[in-house]
């Protein structure tokens, strides 16, 4: 491990937003995705959606008092009537949700999913700093690999339209075609290196497997791998990424058979600090090395800071059970960096004793630990990082960009009152299939668009 280089110029108008998925009131535990240990585990079990939703505000705010710049991301219609309709089924919204629960209980539970609070799948980004058009570009994920998520692309690009409307300064991409071979699953497997947010990145993109052959055909026996190395080269390809700022690497399909679905559960970057487990990638010290060689090409004023946990020291199961690199690695305005971690780490000793051990030291950058109680997210394999996508921007295109999405004291009180207003405190897997479930839903997401100020973005408010 190599100490920090000092020396840094200032790029203060340069920020990272985090857009946070907020909380959708049907959030359940369905168990939908085989691969996720928490999802399948907690299946079936009650879940407390106004909870949910007020945890993962609570995390935005304490984030915004901190000085970060924070923002929200609306829940997605569920259950998904448009979908259901799409697929023959006809009458009123009533007749239409009780002919597919009476017939069809498994698409239902799926088309219930609150799965787009994980903002992190939502879509992958990159700076106007590192394209050839000097736009900030978007990918909605496909998210291809699991039924429930899949019907999530359309909405999230109606979404990213809507708030970064203005083609001059943005590119919202449609998502990738080309079914499960271009399986996309956004920012979850994508983690962008720089000195500071606001000077030229690498772009690290972690794919499961390769349909083509790519790197190595080496697959995992037990989970599936989502994201294909053909969907993160054309992303890299359609955002104009220079090959001198892209590294591509393997995750080792032992950590995807121990439950890391995405690489976001065993890596997270932030700015030249890299923090990853041993068993994150296939060819790790190759991939280190590459990752560092293009990081000195940029000519930063900064150097590279990988960290590798070993297995000694913090098992795979650990890593899965306590979420630890799902944490979000934040630059504070002081210019330190902190780690906002699930509460899972701190009632886990191996990794209370192994952040205690290195925080303060001074070949670990990361100065502080705030835990955070996501519990309701947790349980469905969803951590701190999961819930947000990372926009790196400069003030004028932050000035350019639509809605009322920016989080304020102002938002963040109206967006707690509506969720008390609106939100059930309990949801059972049978309460999925109440006909006043979709009542309650539709006048809580019209009223939410109004707040967010995003026009009528909601199927049921088109008809
Ligand atoms: O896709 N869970 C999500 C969790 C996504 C976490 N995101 C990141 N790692 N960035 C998933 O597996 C569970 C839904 C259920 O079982 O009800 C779910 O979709």
């Amino acid at each position: 491990m190599s100490d920090p280089c000092k020396g840094i110029m200032s790029t203060a108008n340069f920020f990272e937003i985090n857009f946070d998925g907020l909380v959708g009131p049907t959030h359940n535990y369905a168990g939908l995705s085989f691969g996720n240990v928490a999802s399948v585990g907690n299946s079936g079990k009650v879940s407390y959606p106004k909870q949910a939703a007020l945890q993962g505000l609570s995390k935005m705010k304490e984030l915004f008092d901190m000085g970060l710049k924070q923002a929200v991301l609306p829940p997605h219609e569920r259950p998904a009537v448009f979908f259901f309709r799409n697929l023959g089924y006809s009458g009123d919204d009533q007749k239409v949700l009780s002919d597919v629960y009476k017939t069809n209980p498994k698409l239902f539970i799926s088309c219930c999913s609150a799965s787009s609070m994980w903002a992190a799948n939502s879509a992958t980004v990159t700076p106007s700093l590192d394209t050839f058009d000097h736009k900030l570009h978007f990918t909605p994920a496909n998210l291809n690999h699991k039924f429930h998520r899949l019907i999530e692309a359309e909405f999230t690009e109606t979404v990213l339209t809507k708030i970064f409307s203005n083609s001059k300064y943005f590119k919202v991409h449609p998502p990738l075609k080309g079914g499960e071979m271009f399986s996309d699953e956004g920012a979850a497997n994508h983690t962008r290196l720089a000195a500071e947010h606001g000077t030229k990145g690498i772009h690290f993109f972690v794919y499961g497997r390769s349909v083509f052959g790519g790197d190595s055909n080496i697959q995992p026996s037990k989970f599936p791998a989502r994201q294909t190395y053909e969907a993160s080269k054309a992303i890299a390809r359609s955002h104009g990424i220079d090959d001198s700022q892209l590294v591509f690497a393997q995750q080792s399909p032992e950590a995807i058979d121990a439950g890391v679905f995405h690489n976001d559960v065993i890596c997270v970057g932030n700015e030249s600090f890299l923090f990853y487990h041993e068993k994150a990638f296939i060819n790790s010290d190759q991939v280190i090395l590459e990752l560092k060689n293009k990081f000195d090409a940029l000519e930063s004023q900064r150097c590279f800071i990988p960290f590798c946990v070993k297995e000694k020291d913090v098992s795979m199961e650990d890593v899965v059970k306590s979420y630890l690199f799902n944490s979000q690695i934040i630059t504070a305005s002081s210019g330190e960096q902190f780690l906002a971690a699930p509460m899972e780490c701190s009632e886990n000793n191996i990794i209370r004793s192994f952040l205690d051990h290195w925080v303060g030291d001074s070949r670990f950058p990361i100065k502080k630990i705030k835990y955070f109680n996501l519990r309701e997210s947790m349980q469905n394999g969803g951590g701190p990082a999961c819930l947000r996508l990372r926009v790196q921007m400069s003030q004028s295109e932050l000035n350019k960009i639509g809605g009322n999405v920016l989080l304020g004291n102002e938002l963040y009180h109206s967006l707690c009152n509506w969720v008390k207003k609106h939100y059930r405190d309990e949801l059972s897997p049978a309460d999925l299939a109440d006909p006043n479930l979709w009542r309650e839903v539709q006048s809580a997401l019209d009223e939410l668009s109004q707040i967010l100020q995003l026009g009528s973005i909601y199927s049921f408010q088109r008809v």
